[in-house]
C-alpha cells in the first residue's frame, strides 16, 4: 500500500526521466556500519555523562546495533575497535554478531590511548614503542582474521604540539615502516583505510594530516590500501566532495566515517549541520559510478559507509537511527539529480542551469520514497517510532548505570 504522496512523487521523478524502481534498488542497497562506540558512553574533556541502559561490553554493543538493524535494514555490520571491544574469543564475538544477523565490520586499532603513546606510535622517537605500535596492528589484522572481517581501518593521533618538538621528516619515515609491516600482513582480500585528520589530539602538526598525506601513503603501500574521509576532519572551508571525486578519479576511495560538525571534529549526528554537503558527496559518488573508466566505476561501487560518532547528550540508540535515516534521505535526493540535464548544461557551459540541475534534487521531499521503500523492505516505515514503541528502550534499562565508555 503506497501513500498518495508517494505516487505524486513517482509521477514527477518518471516524468523528470529518473527511473524509480533503480532509485529504490540502490537505496535498498546502500549498506551502512554502524560505530561500536557509538552505543558506549562518551562525552568531551569536560565530561563524559553517563546514562542509563549503556551497553556494559562488546556483546551489548551488538545487540543495540543490531536492533538498529532491524529497525532499518541497511545496518548489516558494526566496526569495532581494539582494545575497547576487546573480549577473551573473537570467534564468540563474530558469533554472536552472526546470531544477532550481523557481521563484523571494520576492525579500529587504538593507538591513542596508551601512556606509552603520548609522543607517538608509529611515529614514535623511541624504537621500543614503535615496536609496540606496530605489535598492536599486527594483533588488529589477526583479530580481523578471527572475525572474518576483510577492512582495518587506522586512525593515528601521532603529532606534536610545538614547532621543534619532532623531526617531521624522520617520523613520516617511521610512519611508512611501520605501516609497509602491517601491510605486508593483510590477507589478499583484507583493504587497509588510511584515515586522516588535520588535528587534535595534536595541535601543532599530526603526522596523517590531510588527503594528500593518505593519499600518497596509500599509493606507495599498494592496492589494498586507500583513503577513508572522516567528514570532522577538515579545516573549515575544505570543499569534502572534491576531494572525494579526486580519491574516486584515483580509484583510491575506500570508504567514510560520516558525522556532521559545525566547528571541529564534533562528531554530531551525519547530516544535521550541512546536508548539503553530504548530498555533494553522493552526487559525487553517483556521478563516477557513470564513468567511462571502469576502474573509477568499481571504486565508487566498494565505498565502505561507515558511522563514525559519539554520542554525548544523545540517547544513543535513536541518534544512530536518526542518522541512518540522513544518510538514506540525502544519498535519495542525489539518485534524484537528472544526470543528463547536468551533464548537458556542463558542455554548454550553461553556469546556472547545471547548478539547478543539481540542487533541484536536493530540494525534493524523499520522505514518501524511503516510507515506501521501507514497506517494500519489510521493515518499519517510521524506525524511530518503531524504536520506542519496541519495549527495547525499557529493556535495556536492566543494564544499569554505568555502561561501557566507547
Ligand atoms: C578520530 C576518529 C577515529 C576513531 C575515533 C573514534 O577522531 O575519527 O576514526 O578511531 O574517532
Ligand atoms: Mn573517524
Amino acid at each position: 500500500m503506497s501513500d498518495k504522496a508517494y505516487y505524486l512523487f513517482e509521477e514527477i521523478q518518471t516524468n523528470r526521466g529518473i527511473r524509480i524502481d533503480k532509485v529504490k534498488e540502490k537505496i535498498k542497497k546502500l549498506a551502512i556500519e554502524t560505530p561500536s562506540w557509538g552505543y558506549g558512553d562518551s562525552g568531551t574533556r569536560f565530561k563524559v555523562f553517563q546514562k542509563a541502559g549503556i551497553p556494559r561490553n562488546a556483546f551489548e554493543k551488538i545487540d543495540d546495533a543490531a536492533m538498529v538493524h532491524r529497525l532499518t535494514g541497511v545496518c548489516p555490520s558494526v566496526a569495532i575497535h581494539i582494545p575497547w571491544d576487546k573480549v577473551e574469543d573473537y570467534g564468540q564475538l563474530a558469533e554472536h554478531a552472526h546470531h544477532q544477523g550481523l557481521r563484523i565490520g571494520a576492525v579500529n586499532p587504538n593507538l591513542f590511548q596508551d601512556n606509552d603513546y603520548m609522543l607517538g606510535s608509529v611515529c614514535n622517537v623511541d624504537p621500543i614503542v614503535r615496536k609496540k605500535a606496530l605489535a598492536h596492528l599486527l594483533e588488529c589484522v589477526q583479530v580481523a582474521k578471527e572475525v572474518q572481517s576483510d577492512n582495518i581501518s587506522l586512525w593515528l593521533a601521532d603529532g606534536t604540539n610545538y614547532p621543534g618538538q619532532a623531526n617531521l621528516r624522520q617520523r613520516k619515515h617511521w610512519l611508512y615502516e611501520s605501516l609497509a609491516e602491517l601491510y605486508s600482513s593483510l590477507l589478499p582480500q583484507m583493504r587497509l583505510f588510511i584515515e586522516y585528520k588535520f588535528f587534535e589530539p595534536a595541535f601543532y602538526h599530526t603526522d596523517l594530516a590531510d588527503w594528500g598525506m593518505a593519499f600518497h601513503l596509500a599509493n606507495q603501500l599498494g592496492q589494498q590500501a586507500q583513503v577513508l574521509v572522516d567528514t570532522g576532519h577538515h579545516a573549515q572551508g575544505t570543499n569534502v566532495e572534491h576531494i572525494v571525486s579526486y580519491l574516486l578519479d584515483e580509484q583510491k576511495l575506500g570508504g567514510f566515517h560520516f558525522n556532521s560538525r559545525k566547528y571541529a571534529d564534533d562528531d554530531l549526528i551525519v547530516g544535521t549541520m550541512n546536508p548539503y554537503e553530504l548530498f555533494l558527496i553522493f552526487y559525487q559518488i553517483l556521478d563516477a559510478e557513470k564513468d567511462v573508466d571502469a576502474g573509477v566505476r568499481k571504486t565508487a561501487e566498494n565505498i565502505a559507509y561507515m558511522i563514525d560518532q559519539s554520542h554525548v547528550i544523545e540517547p544513543k540508540i535513536p541518534a544512530m537511527i536518526r542518522s541512518v535515516m540522513n544518510v538514506q534521505t540525502q544519498y535519495a535526493k542525489a539518485l534524484c539529480i537528472d544526470f543528463v540535464k547536468v551533464r548537458q548544461a556542463q558542455l554548454e557551459n550553461d553556469v546556472l542551469g547545471a547548478e539547478n540541475a543539481v540542487r533541484e534534487a536536493f530540494e525534493f521531499d524523499v520522505s514518501p520514497l524511503l516510507r515506501v521503500v521501507r514497506e517494500e523492505m519489510g521493515v518499519p516505515v517510521d524506525p524511530l517510532q518503531a524504536y520506542e514503541a519496541s519495549g527495547y528502550p525499557k529493556q535495556i534499562l536492566e543494564r544499569g548505570v554505568g555502561g561501557a565508555s566507547w
